[in-house]
């Protein structure tokens, strides 16, 4: 039975990825190498400084701790940059109406994202007030894969795991939610997203109809 839904963030609810890479590629160059738009598949539901330290060892750059936070921070200056010419148009296709549906039947809703921008985000698109909790990188200590910003979900929700669903477009987050006992939706390709229980490209004419014959099936 489903009684609450969490959504991870980014390339779920809205496309920052795009942001994300411009914002990285721009570290990379700065310091002599390139960041293709393949090996940033990497870095998707992966936390900034986690993904800093993938981005250093494609380069072979060793930098100091301090350099590092610095140079994160630096690109998540831009990032934010960038993210502020979103509007609520760039909310990804259907998600607002499945959001609406979700909230007719009464069915918890929270965010799982590993963004410690995801406020900022949501407020921008003006979807913020849809989420009765929002678990984010301000608030996990251990990142997806691990389950724990799924588990935290479920419970500020009230819900056990068994009763939620998660909404994943990132390998790692449709593993954090495997591993939190929870039916994975993946948002994508079914290649990629091959642990999910249910892959759907996007929310375009998906319902909770849909959802619910999916999870008995
Ligand atoms: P920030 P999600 C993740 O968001 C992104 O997929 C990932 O690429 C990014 O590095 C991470 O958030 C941290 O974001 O720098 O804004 O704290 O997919 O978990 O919603
Ligand atoms: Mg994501």
């Amino acid at each position: 039975l489903i009684k609450a839904c969490l959504f991870d963030l980014d390339g779920v609810i809205v496309d920052t990825a795009r942001f994300h890479y411009i914002a990285w590629r721009q570290l990379a160059n700065d310091l002599g190498f390139d960041l293709t738009e393949q090996e940033n598949e990497q870095l998707k539901g992966i936390s900034r400084m986690e993904s800093l330290e993938i981005i250093l060892g494609i380069g072979g750059v060793e930098l100091s701790e301090d350099e590092k936070l610095s140079r994160a921070a630096e690109k998540n200056t831009r990032y934010l940059a960038l993210c502020q010419q979103m509007t609520p148009d760039d909310t990804l296709p259907g998600v607002r109406a499945f959001l609406d549906e979700l909230k007719v039947a009464s069915m918890g809703i929270g965010l799982g994202s590993a963004s410690k921008n995801a406020k900022i985000i949501l407020e921008r698109i003006d979807m913020l007030s849809y989420f009765q909790t929002i678990v984010d990188g301000n608030r996990i200590t251990k990142g997806k894969p691990d389950p724990q910003v799924f588990l935290m979900g479920a419970d500020d929700l009230d819900t056990l795991p068994e009763n939620c669903v998660v909404f994943e477009d990132a390998v790692a987050g449709i593993q954090s939610a495997k591993s939190a006992g929870m039916f994975a939706v993946g948002i994508g390709e079914k290649s990629v997203l091959a642990e999910a229980d249910f892959v759907v490209p996007g929310f375009n004419d998906f319902h909770l109809a849909d959802l619910v014959a999916a999870s008995e099936s």
